[in-house]
């Protein structure tokens, strides 16, 4: 798929330091990547009811990232798939009588708007799991031949039976998230699993390859008939073949830790050997209302709406990042109010907040690159920004409107876009 449109990103001076970043396997802070390149994998959208303010932050929580690997020097490569296929995604084409391949278009359409609105920098490589098809027909295949798949009794009337992950084939399964038995098996069922489907070696084998039924969307996959891919395997597939196996970061909201992002590891580890990722990292849950925002639930705050009810698109991503990305927390009118008033005054410090000589922006952009490198902290950084506002609007004669003698603080103004992805 093309991806949305690269923002331009300012040349800041000096370099930024190695990023840290709290991996969820580790349960600690981690290089990010060591360098000299960094190699970013995060889930993308399934693409119905895009783009809720979940589905944003996440993927401004990963924007923070690729911005500080760049400022530090990192050549990065960045893919993302789109789950163009799969169950809920059917579901909700059926349920509002739409072909399902119009609703995937033009959601990943909407989806590319409000990414390109937001300034998120986009994915060197945005793949959807229709195209990738060949390629995990394929994976699966390759499981199969090892013994780490297998192939349960065929439905009724299918030629074919379903293809399933032997977890017993890994021995380093359950690595990602650690999690006890019956949290595992309680979370696949509630996350897109089939604990309870008969003829699996153990519950929580996950699904790869769902033979073709009457009515449903099917492609070719050789000995394994017509089908289509489960969802965990087409994520090991579309990281490894762009980013190769080992990779840096696998990125995500916190709802993929398990299973989803536990499987692609699985598979992952399976194939090519572990680790699938070096770190994992898992952005908070946005809520609305003290609940979860999710599509299944439909209390979505939209992108989209949002923008064309006229509120700048600055101020969307201002009012997430004074949130920690790893933090649960819910989107509120009060939380984008303040932020629509940060912006003004970081604007106006910007308009008269420039010296002679560069020391205090300088500073300004040490200490932004220091909050951020240290698990992404926007709201350190944001703390900083104000202080700096506050200082430069407090002083004598800062409030005329002609800058009373100030100039503009580009260097500030560059680090705020470059870092932080807004403009002032
Ligand atoms: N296509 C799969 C990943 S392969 C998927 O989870 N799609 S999604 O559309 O449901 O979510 C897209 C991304 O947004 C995922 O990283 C998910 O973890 C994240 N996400 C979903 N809901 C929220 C939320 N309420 N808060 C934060 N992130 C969320
Ligand atoms: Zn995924």
């Amino acid at each position: 798929m093309r991806p949305w449109s690269a923002p331009a990103v300012p040349d800041l001076p000096g370099r930024g330091g190695p990023v840290q970043l709290h991996g969820t396997s580790t349960g600690r802070l981690q290089v990010a990547a060591p360098g000299p390149k960094a190699r970013l994998y995060v889930c993308g959208i399934t693409p119905y009811d895009a783009t809720h303010l979940g589905h944003a932050a996440t993927y401004l929580a990963f924007d923070l990232l690729q911005r500080a690997w760049r400022d530090a020097g990192l050549q990065v490569r960045y893919a993302q798939n789109v789950t163009d296929i799969d169950d809920p995604l059917l579901e909700r084409a059926t349920r509002d009588g739409v072909d399902w391949r119009e609703l995937a278009a033009s959601q990943v359409e909407l989806f590319a708007t409000d990414m390109e609105a937001l300034r998120v920098l986009p994915p060197d490589a945005w793949v959807g799991a229709v195209e990738a098809i060949p390629r995990i027909a394929a994976s699966v295949r390759a499981l199969l031949n090892r013994g780490a798949a297998y192939t349960v009794e065929p439905e009724p009337g299918c030629e074919h039976g379903d293809v399933y992950a032997d977890l017993s084939a890994d021995p380093g399964f359950g690595a990602v998230a650690h999690l006890a038995r019956e949290q595992m098996l309680a979370l696949s069922a509630e996350r897109g699993g089939d604990p309870q489907r008969p003829g699996k070696r153990d519950p929580l084998d996950p699904l790869l390859w769902r033979a073709a039924r009457d009515g449903e969307p099917h492609w070719d996959g050789g000995t394994l008939g017509a089908g289509r891919p489960g969802w965990h395997v087409e994520c090991t597939v579309i990281a490894a073949d762009d980013l190769g196996s080992g990779f840096d970061v696998q990125g995500g909201g916190s709802d993929l830790a398990f299973p989803h992002h536990e499987m692609s590891a699985s598979h992952g580890a399976v194939l090519y050997g572990p680790p699938f990722a070096r770190v994992y990292a898992h952005a908070g849950m946005v809520g609305l209302d003290g609940e979860k925002m999710s599509k299944s639930k439909g209390n979505l705050v939209l992108v989209s709406k949002l923008r064309s009810a006229g509120v700048e698109p600055a101020a969307i991503r201002l009012a997430v990042l004074a949130h920690h990305y790893r933090s649960d927390w819910s989107w509120t009118q009060a939380g984008l109010d303040d932020a629509v008033a940060r912006l003004v005054r970081w604007r106006a410090a910007v308009a008269v907040g420039g010296e002679d000589d560069d020391a205090g922006q300088l500073a300004v952009l040490a200490d932004l690159r220091a909050r951020l490198r240290e698990d992404l902290d926007a709201p350190g950084a944001l703390a900083v920004l104000d202080a700096w506002a506050s200082t430069v609007l407090a002083a004598p004669g800062s409030t005329g409107s002609q800058g009373a003698g100030g100039q503009r603080a580009d260097l500030v103004a560059d680090a705020v876009d470059a870092l932080l992805g807004i403009t002032l």
